[in-house]
């Protein structure tokens, strides 16, 4: 599978869990713009067989090679950032919960889950976009995992799925800035992320983000239906350096914010 093939197929699939992001994209288009994807996003665990290190060779194998790691502490997450050589595509940012620094019970919650993926979709490296491969999930596990880390509990749910497709808003030809983009969501009925502001990071940081917060699907466990926080909508504005060079990284600052957009209102 060569990666238009997959990124089109991962937008397929996102639109199912983020029926915002479609609807969004379809009004862009009847404004006359096309929009161009700065980057998409995956989780995981540093479980070695589906770690970022092995989502880093699955991703090489597609021509992305690995460029910056950023840390987030206080959620126990890392990540990394993967770009194509010939910058066709969009960008790939990776993070990784590191299991260790959780309770016995998130770590054995989570290890049962990831042990039921199929053998095989772990070898040829499918499983980066096999969703949920375990079998039925129960609302009290979401529930303790939830206490714990948000991130932890909508991996439970959603597995290996794209959680947001971004938008390059740099590339626009009227919504070309945040909060011309950002006051058009809030105009046609879309929820931003307002952790640490509408608009995170800065021209002089060279980048600024913002995002819807993620649309909820009905997901059945166990025990009954509920509704659960999906996937979103990113926006970003990139800005060149001293030198001309568009930054091309991203702001753990700005980052930690933006994982917040799958946050649930359940206490
Ligand atoms: C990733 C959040 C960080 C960015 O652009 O800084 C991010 C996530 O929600 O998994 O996408
Ligand atoms: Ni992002």
């Amino acid at each position: 599978m060569d990666h238009e093939y997959l990124l089109g197929f991962l937008w397929e699939e996102y639109q199912k869990n983020t029926p915002s992001a479609g609807r969004i994209h379809k009004l862009l288009a009847e404004k006359g713009e096309k929009v161009v994807n700065d980057h998409i996003a995956l989780r995981t665990v540093n479980l070695p067989p589906v770690s970022l290190d092995r989502i880093a060779e699955v991703l090489s194998d597609l021509g992305y090679a690995a460029k910056d790691d950023y840390d987030f502490p206080e959620k126990r997450l890392k990540a990394r950032h993967f770009e194509r050589e010939d910058k066709k595509g969009p960008k790939i940012f990776v993070s990784e919960l590191i299991l260790q620094n959780f309770s016995q019970q998130l770590q054995e919650q989570l290890t049962i889950c990831f042990h039921q993926i199929p053998l095989g979709l772990l070898s040829t490296g499918a499983f980066i976009y096999s969703g949920r491969t375990w079998g039925t999930i129960s609302y009290k596990t979401y529930l303790s995992l939830l206490k714990e880390s948000e991130y932890a509990a909508w991996l439970y749910v959603y597995g290996f799925c794209v959680n947001h497709f971004t938008v390059d808003v740099g590339q626009l030809n009227t919504l070309d800035s945040l909060q011309k983009m950002n006051d058009f969501l809030k105009q046609n009925g879309f929820t931003l992320n307002q952790t640490g502001g509408e608009i995170k990071g800065s021209p002089a940081q060279l980048l600024e983000q913002s995002s819807i917060m993620a649309d909820n699907k009905w997901i059945r466990f166990a025990e009954g239906t509920y509704e659960i926080p999906s996937c979103y909508y990113e926006f970003a504005k990139r800005y060149a350096d001293a030198d001309g060079k568009l930054f091309d990284g991203f702001i753990a600052k700005s980052a930690d914010k933006i994982f917040e957009s799958t946050n649930t209102k359940i206490p």
